[in-house]
């Protein structure tokens, strides 16, 4: 289902990121309150990024040289989870956001849609329509169609994941 029931699994979600002089991504998002799985992919072998520093929780890492270093952060509340290296000179950070307490189904989104969209159509047709009433309709469709594009997003994270 287009739900996010799979936020519900134990499974950690994974967030990539390439260190090469600095943090690539340097901001993330990723769900609060769910295991969080970072894959570092050191690029260089400088000094200064060999280890990294977390802010919450507080631990320290060190990333393997032109390799691969996954390091597992606990499930946390909402809130930024900020990572340095060593000097503190590169920085980068993770904003952990609570997931939507409500499912919306897609297929009601959908229909939501197209409902606006006939509605508009029909007014439109009887001569009917006015300039706010359109607006009111379009911004509907728009917080829709939002939605169903932050789902796809995370649905593309989860499976992503699972790689
Ligand atoms: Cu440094």
């Amino acid at each position: 289902m287009s739900t996010f029931t799979s936020v519900l699994t134990a499974e950690p979600q994974i967030v990539r990121i390439r260190v090469d002089r600095g943090y690539r991504p340097a901001q993330s998002v990723a769900q609060a309150n769910v295991p969080l799985r970072l894959v570092f992919q050191r690029r260089d072998a400088e000094h200064c990024t060999e280890r990294v520093i977390f802010s919450s929780p507080h631990i320290e890492r060190r990333l393997v040289a032109n390799g691969t270093t996954v390091v597992d952060l606990p499930g946390q509340p909402p809130g930024v989870v900020r990572f340095t290296c060593g000097m503190g000179r590169y920085r980068g950070e993770i904003a952990l956001v609570k997931r939507r307490a409500t499912r919306v189904p897609r297929g009601w989104l959908l229909r939501s849609l197209a409902a606006g969209a006939a509605v508009i159509a029909l007014l439109a047709g009887i001569g009917m329509l006015q300039v706010e009433a359109a607006a009111g309709v379009g911004t509907l469709m728009t917080g829709a169609a939002a939605v169903l594009l932050v789902e796809s997003r995370f649905a593309k994270t989860r499976s992503s994941s699972q790689a």
